[in-house]
């Protein structure tokens, strides 16, 4: 039966092994399976989350679970997408250059008003990346998205991240006719850079 609660479709895409099943495993049930079944499709995560504006909210989290390989994510995998989050590694030189391929893809399948999100995963390892002198683990700045460092490993700001986004389109939804940018203008006009 319909239940009537507002729900909030998530897609994470992102080069092979950034961490981008890891990252909705963390969210949707608080666990790391640092190995996953690289079978070829979608997977798929659902989490009740309780927010400000619209009381309690279903986060439908869509993980790409390999097409990513082949650069063959279908349509269908986009379609009525309120939040894309494009993932790099932070240890990953060559993610962190894919990351504008990524956007392109996001903008070419994704009305404007979608929330994109940039998020730098394995953060956890970002003292490694500092002791070899690599300039990966800089925070990536993107313009018109949303930049978060995180780890599924340790769980840093994954929650936080997801909240933040959930948070963001109710308040685009609220606030009708405003745009993803402006509505992401206000958020960080009342609590400051994300990053
Ligand atoms: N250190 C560290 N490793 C991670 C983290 N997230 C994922 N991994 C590892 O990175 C690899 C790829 O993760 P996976 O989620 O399968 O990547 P995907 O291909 O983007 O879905 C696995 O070996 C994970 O154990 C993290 O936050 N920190
Ligand atoms: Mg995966």
């Amino acid at each position: 039966m319909y239940s009537g609660t507002p729900v909030v479709k998530i897609v994470i895409i992102g080069d092979v092994k950034v961490g981008k099943s890891c990252l909705m495993k963390r969210f949707v049930s608080n666990e790391f399976i640092p190995a996953h079944d690289f079978t070829i499709g979608v997977d798929f995560g659902v989490k009740h989350l309780h927010t400000q504006t619209y009381g309690e909210v279903k986060v439908h989290v869509w993980d790409t679970a390999g097409q990513e390989r082949f650069r063959s994510i279908t349509k269908a995998y986009y379609r009525a997408a309120s939040v894309c989050i494009v993932v790099y590694d932070v240890c990953s030189k060559s993610s962190r250059l894919g990351v504008d391929g990524w956007i392109r893809e996001a903008r070419q399948h994704l009305p404007k008003d979608v929330v994109l999100a940039v998020a730098g995963n394995k953060c956890d390892r970002l003292e490694i990346v500092e002791a070899i002198r690599d300039k990966t683990g800089e925070t990536l700045e993107v313009e018109e998205a949303r930049c978060y460092k995180v780890s599924a490993l340790a769980g840093t700001g994954v929650h936080e991240m997801f909240e933040d986004l959930v948070d963001t389109v109710c308040l685009q939804r609220n606030c009708g006719r405003a745009t993803a940018s402006d509505v992401v203008s206000k958020l960080h006009a009342s609590k400051g850079s994300c990053c």
